[in-house]
């Protein structure tokens, strides 16, 4: 496999990452993470302390050089998601910022303060010979309906294929200077936001923090794609009329490319209205990296998520495992499950093979997103199989890792998790609670605070009910249909 990362090479002088005022050219990021390559040693795995960096890009490029898997983890992980992490990852090192507080519970592992030195000597790092293609790069987690969230493992061989597979899509170049300000710790801010322009040799303008006005300033100044979740597209389209630089700068760009969640018509129409752009969307996951993408190319079809990507193979299948559409008939209105396969996808998740097992069905990995596929290709994603996932803001949240959290506070008897639909997160995470004492209930910001507290802010409940009783059925199971409906039953309060 050629090497990565070719323009650490052989483009020393162009800009690689810019994070707002701080950038680094090739050779410079070829010298810092050289540097940082050779201080983790032969480490089993890094832990990376993933702020949106300099550092944490740094980083990765050095781990991933140095052939050592690294783990992204969100800075404001709670207690029990880092520990989890922590136990099941089992790493060596944690790199961070030398700035970076870290919990205690990190206090077991070395520490490795990333350095941005931008004139280290970069001549032994050129030589190093890199990994092979199914050696594991990255171990990303990831929620599930129920328990704690799994490792993905992923190859190299999974990055440099889907990343050549959106080169070939969106027709992406050295000349690209992407912008956008995803977290560095999923896949879609990480490996396509990062890895995907120092793939190409292009540039990363990463705005440290997502805001309108920084989207429009750095599309301004020489950006010309743009990454974000829905949310951040939705903010873009309510801010038009407030902001009116961001619409020569939405329309200056090349692409919009929106991903991990569905954007909504109306925001798709307001931004095309508003600036003759097509927002595009493409559809992946952690374990497959990107199946689907409206090509630079093609058609936009707003409410699709494209056609299958050159190396993807995609089906449907139906309820009882037969694929939709085998025998030539036309389907565009049969929904079934998203089943895909090809070099994109992952290897396993880490310490799991139970789940890596279940998660395949005869070597076509079952996403479980609903979808329906038009005449000629393009797959509209209608739904998901389990309704115990709900994503917030672009972030995949389990119910039953928020409902094992609400149990364990005090004032909590009984505890439920639904999604309820949220203009500007798409979803967002409701609690429904019995309180152990009906006369002094937690408050919505203690149990905000509770769950923010042992797994991560954005996991936290918007809204809490408060009950007298689950809805239950004969078995004792609670009734999730019947929390989400208009009414609930007998509330306390609304
Ligand atoms: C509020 N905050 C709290 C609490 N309440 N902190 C601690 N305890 C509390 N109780 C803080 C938050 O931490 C945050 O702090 C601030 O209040 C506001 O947070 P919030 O309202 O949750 O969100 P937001 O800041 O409005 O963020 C919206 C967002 C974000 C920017 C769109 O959701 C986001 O970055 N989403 C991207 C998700 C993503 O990348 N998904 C990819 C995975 P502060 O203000 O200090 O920050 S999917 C994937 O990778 C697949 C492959 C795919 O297809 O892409
Ligand atoms: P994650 O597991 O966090 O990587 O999220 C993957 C899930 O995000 C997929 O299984 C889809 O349900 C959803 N997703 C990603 N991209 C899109 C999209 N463009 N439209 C709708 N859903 C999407």
């Amino acid at each position: 496999m050629p090497v990565l990362f070719p323009a650490l090479h052989t483009m020393p002088d162009r800009t690689a990452l810019r994070f707002g005022d701080r950038a680094l050219s090739y050779r410079q990021l070829a010298a810092a993470a050289g540097e940082m390559a050779t201080r983790m040693g032969d480490a089993n795995r890094a832990l990376i302390w993933a702020t949106p960096s300099l550092e944490t890009s740094v980083a990765v490029v050095a781990a991933l050089q140095a052939g050592i898997p690294v783990v992204p983890v969100n800075p404001r992980s709670g207690e029990q998601e880092l520990a989890h992490i922590v136990a099941d990852s089992a790493p060596a090192l944690v790199m961070a910022e030398p700035s970076a507080e870290l919990p205690e519970m990190l206090g077991g592992l070395t520490r490795l303060d990333i350095a941005v030195a931008a004139e280290a000597d970069v001549s032994a790092w050129a030589l190093a010979p890199e990994p092979g293609p199914e050696a594991p790069a990255l171990i990303v987690y990831t929620s599930g309906t129920t328990g704690p969230p799994k490792g993905v493992v992923l190859s190299r061989r999974a990055i440099a294929s889907t990343l050549d597979n959106l080169e070939d899509a969106w027709q992406w170049t050295e000349d690209d200077v992407l912008v956008h300000g995803l977290p560095l710790f999923h896949v879609h801010g990480l490996i396509l936001g990062v890895l995907g322009p120092l793939r190409r040799g292009g540039t990363l303008h990463h705005l440290e923090r997502f805001s309108t006005q920084g989207v429009a300033s750095a599309l301004s100044g020489g950006g010309t794609m743009l990454f974000g979740v829905p949310t951040m597209y939705h903010r873009l389209a309510e801010a038009l009329a407030a902001e009116p630089e961001l619409v020569p700068a939405l329309s200056g760009a090349r692409l919009l490319v929106s991903g991990s969640a569905p954007l909504p018509m109306t925001d798709h129409q307001r931004i095309a209205a508003a600036t003759g752009r097509h927002v595009i969307e493409r559809y992946g996951m952690s374990e497959t990296l990107m199946n689907t993408s409206v090509r630079a190319d093609g058609e936009p079809r707003p409410g699709t998520v494209g056609i299958p990507l050159p190396d993807v193979d995609l089906r449907l299948v139906d309820d009882s495992g037969k694929r939709i559409g085998a025998d030539g008939a036309d389907t565009s209105d049969v929904v079934g499950e998203v089943q895909v396969r090809g070099p994109n996808l992952f290897t396993e998740y880490l310490n799991r093979p139970d789940a890596t097992v279940e998660a395949f069905d005869g070597g076509w990995f079952r996403t479980g997103d609903m979808a329906t596929r038009d005449a000629d290709g393009y797959v509209r994603l209608v739904g998901r199989k389990a309704t115990d996932l709900i994503k917030s803001g672009g972030y995949k949240i389990g119910a039953g890792e928020i409902e094992n959290v609400l149990l364990e506070h005090p004032a909590v008897a009984e505890a439920a998790v639904t999604g309820a639909p949220d203009p500007d997160l798409g979803e967002h995470v409701v609690a429904w609670i019995v309180p152990t004492d009906p006369n002094d209930p937690p408050t919505d910001q203690q149990l905000a605070d509770f769950v923010a507290g042992q797994l991560s802010p954005y996991k936290r409940p918007r809204t809490v009910h408060r009950l007298d009783a689950m809805p239950r059925n004969d078995m004792g199971k609670i009734i999730k249909r019947d929390l989400a409906a208009p009414e609930p039953p007998q509330p306390h309060e609304a």
